[in-house]
C-alpha cells in the first residue's frame, strides 16, 4: 500500500500528523507507547534468552555472540528471530499494541516478515554503519516499517538508532562494498553529503518505539555505559507487500497477517531496489562480521 492510500484510512494509534511525520522524516520516535504490563513480559523473557545464551560458545543461527562472551559474563549481539525462541516475542508481535502501531503507516492489513533482538551488551559494543534495510528484503512496494522497542530505554550514551531525516525519499545506495561483498553499509562516498544537523538519535525511558521507514538511512554508535541496550526490532509491511527474495533472517511467522485481511492483488512500486546475496544459500550472520574494521556512523 502506497502512503497516500495509508492515511486515507482511519488511524488507530498515532495522530494525523504523527503519521505525516513518519511519512515526511522516514521514522517517528513514541515515548512510553508500549504498557507496563508488555515491557514487565517482555523484560523477563528478554532474560531468559540471556541466561541461555550461558550455554552457547558460538554462533548458531540464533545467538550472535559478542566478544568476549563466555557463561559467566554473557554479551550478545543478536537474537535472530526471537519470536521463535520465546512466546512472549510472537505474542507481543502479534499483539494491538504492535499491529495497531503499525496499521497506522502500513495500512490497515498487516503482514508480518521477520524480527530479531538487538542486545549492545554495553561497555564498548560496536554501532552500526550507515545502511537502508529494504535492499536486504527486498519488496513490491516501500511499505515495510520497522518497529523498534526499546525495553530497558536508551539514553544517548547507549548507541540509540540513528536516522537521517527525510532520506526515505532520497536514493537507496548499494549496500555491496568496492570488493562485492555484502557489507549492510552505504558506501562513505555515496553518503559524505549527510551532516550532523541532519540526524536524529531520539531517546527514552522503557517503552519508547522508533518506527523505521524501510528506506531511511540510519545507523547506531557504540554503547559506552555500562548497561545493556536491548531493542526488539519487528519488521511488518502491508499484506499486499511481498517479498521477493529469500529472507536474511528467517521464521515460522514470516508471512503471517497479523491484523486485518490477506491480499488479494499485489502492490508495486517500480523505483528499483538492489537485490542482496541469495540468503538460502549464503546465509545471514548479520552486519557485524562485515562491519568490524569500519567505524561506526562515523566514528566510534
Ligand atoms: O541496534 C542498532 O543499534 C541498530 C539496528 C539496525 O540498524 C538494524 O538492525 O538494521
Amino acid at each position: 500500500m502506497h502512503p497516500e492510500d495509508v492515511l486515507t484510512c482511519p488511524a488507530v494509534r498515532l495522530s494525523d500528523t504523527e503519521r505525516r511525520s513518519y511519512f515526511t522524516n522516514g521514522y517517528l520516535a513514541l515515548g512510553g507507547a508500549i504498557s507496563r504490563n508488555w515491557i514487565a513480559r517482555l523484560r523477563d523473557a528478554t532474560r531468559e534468552i540471556v541466561e541461555r545464551s550461558r550455554d552457547v560458545v558460538e554462533d548458531d543461527g540464533a545467538y550472535v555472540l559478542e566478544e568476549g562472551h563466555c557463561a559467566e559474563s554473557p554479551r550478545l549481539h543478536r537474537l535472530m528471530s526471537p519470536e521463535a525462541h520465546h512466546p512472549a516475542f510472537w505474542e507481543f508481535i502479534a499483539s494491538e499494541e504492535m499491529t495497531a502501531l503499525a496499521a497506522d503507516v502500513v495500512g490497515p492489513d498487516v503482514k508480518f516478515h521477520h524480527a530479531k533482538l538487538n542486545f549492545k551488551s554495553g561497555r564498548g559494543s560496536r554501532g552500526f554503519r550507515w545502511h537502508q534495510d529494504i535492499p536486504a528484503w527486498p519488496h513490491t512496494d516501500y511499505s515495510p516499517v520497522t518497529v523498534g522497542v526499546y525495553t530497558e530505554g536508551c539514553s544517548p550514551d547507549q548507541g540509540p538508532l540513528a536516522m537521517v531525516r527525510g532520506s526515505n525519499h532520497g536514493a537507496l545506495y548499494t549496500q555491496y562494498d568496492h570488493h562485492g561483498n555484502y557489507a549492510v553499509s552505504c558506501r562513505e562516498e555515496d553518503i559524505e553529503w549527510v551532516r550532523d544537523d541532519m540526524v536524529d538519535a531520539p531517546t527514552g525511558g522503557p517503552g519508547t518505539v522508533v518506527l523505521l521507514h524501510c528506506r531511511t538511512i540510519h545507523g547506531s554508535r557504540t554503547n559506552r555505559s555500562d548497561a545493556p541496550r536491548p531493542l526488539l526490532l519487528a519488521v511488518y509491511s502491508s499484506a499486499d507487500s511481498f517479498a521477493y527474495t529469500s529472507a536474511p533472517i528467517d521464521g515460522p511467522y514470516r508471512g503471517t497477517v497479523v491484523r486485518g485481511q490477506p491480499a488479494r492483488y499485489a502492490s508495486f512500486d517500480t523505483r528499483p531496489c538492489e537485490l542482496p546475496p541469495d540468503w538460502a544459500r549464503a546465509g545471514y550472520a548479520g552486519p557485524w562480521e562485515l562491519q568490524k574494521n569500519a567505524a561506526a556512523t562515523g566514528g566510534n
